[in-house]
């Protein structure tokens, strides 16, 4: 594999996909290969293996999926366990079929156990039940991470999954209902402000703790995981810096710049109590991430302004 080699980013314009696409260019990758949904439907198997079979692919990033914040997890748990299968099941098996030399699964953190004791090792997946408000996404994911398993011990496939914690960033989904956190909380406060109302809506109870890491950075690593990481158990990709929802709403608040008062609306879920990562592994790598939060929550609301995500 060199900077020559044909890649194909699964998924590239997602907020993921995009980043890593920008990653693997900064670095010199040439030969990017990338689809849209209407050129290439990765739910379809038929569709999936004639594209393999044509391209003569060498690298995957498969970062193509279906994602949602907690609301959008629970209310469409049967659609988020089916797309996610399917798009694993039909890439990861094609990509054996048809000779690619090295693929990179995206997961999430939600694969492991919701009570488990943090920060969350690797070796911690599948030693107790998952949170109830993204089991389905978290079984596709968990699927998705030993399908790279098998095919690595069954086949010597060398096919590896990185597993980050809550990303942001820009092209993220800042819809009100289908989006995770950080871009709704800019949304909010953003249209707070300009709307100069007195208070903002906060979901749940402010006390959840998550860890947030800003998508270039999740970039960098999936890059470096793609040239030296071929170990079968799946690797954590985070910042290690946790906060409360309270105290991200506050820093959120500071950065848009929203003078009124924050309420919680505890008719919606906190979803799990608290996901910290273990990052040992990818920190012996040599990465460590370059945004701290407020950074990186600065970049995204200038580059929300600036793209016209909002008015
Ligand atoms: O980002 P989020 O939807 O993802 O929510 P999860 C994180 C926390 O922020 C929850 C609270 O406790 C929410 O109740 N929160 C407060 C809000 N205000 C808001 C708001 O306006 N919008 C949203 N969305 N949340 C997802 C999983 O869980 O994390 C997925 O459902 C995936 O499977 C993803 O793994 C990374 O961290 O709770």
């Amino acid at each position: 594999m060199n900077q020559q080699s044909k890649i194909f980013i699964a998924g590239h314009r997602g907020m993921v996909g995009s980043a890593i696409s920008r990653e693997f260019s900064k670095k010199g990758y040439t030969n990017l290969l990338t689809k849209t949904r209407s050129e290439l439907d990765l739910l379809d198997q038929k569709e999936v293996h004639e594209f393999f079979q044509r391209e003569s692919i060498e690298g995957v990033v498969l970062c193509a999926a279906k994602v949602g914040g907690i609301l959008a997890n629970n209310n469409a748990q049967a659609d988020f366990l089916y797309e996610n299968l399917v798009i694993a099941t039909n890439v990861i098996h094609a990509a054996a079929e048809y000779g690619v030399n090295k693929l990179v699964f995206l997961g999430s953190a939600c694969i492991y156990p919701k009570l488990v004791p943090q920060p969350m090792r690797e070796d911690a997946l599948l030693t107790g039940k998952l949170e109830p408000t993204n089991e389905g996404y978290a079984i596709a994911k968990i699927a998705g991470l030993k399908l790279c398993e098998k095919y690595k011990l069954q086949y010597g496939k060398d096919f590896v999954s990185v597993m980050p914690n809550n990303l942001y960033g820009p092209f993220d989904n800042f819809d009100l209902q289908s989006s995770h956190v950080i871009p709704a909380l800019i949304r909010k406060f953003h249209e707070a402000k300009k709307e100069k109302k007195k208070e903002v809506v906060i979901w749940g109870s402010g006390t959840p703790l998550r860890e947030f890491l800003h998508v270039d950075d999740l970039a960098e690593a999936v890059r470096m995981v793609f040239e030296d990481y071929s170990e079968l158990e799946t690797i954590n990709v985070a910042s290690g810096e946790e906060v409360s929802i309270r105290e991200l709403a506050e820093e959120v608040q500071k950065v848009v710049g929203f003078e009124g008062v924050l309420t919680f609306d505890s008719s919606k879920p906190d979803g799990t109590p608290r996901k910290l990562l273990e990052i040992s592994k990818i920190n012996a790598m040599g990465w460590k991430p370059s945004y701290t939060l407020k950074s990186g929550l600065e970049q995204t609301y200038q580059w929300a302004l600036e793209t016209g995500e909002l008015r």
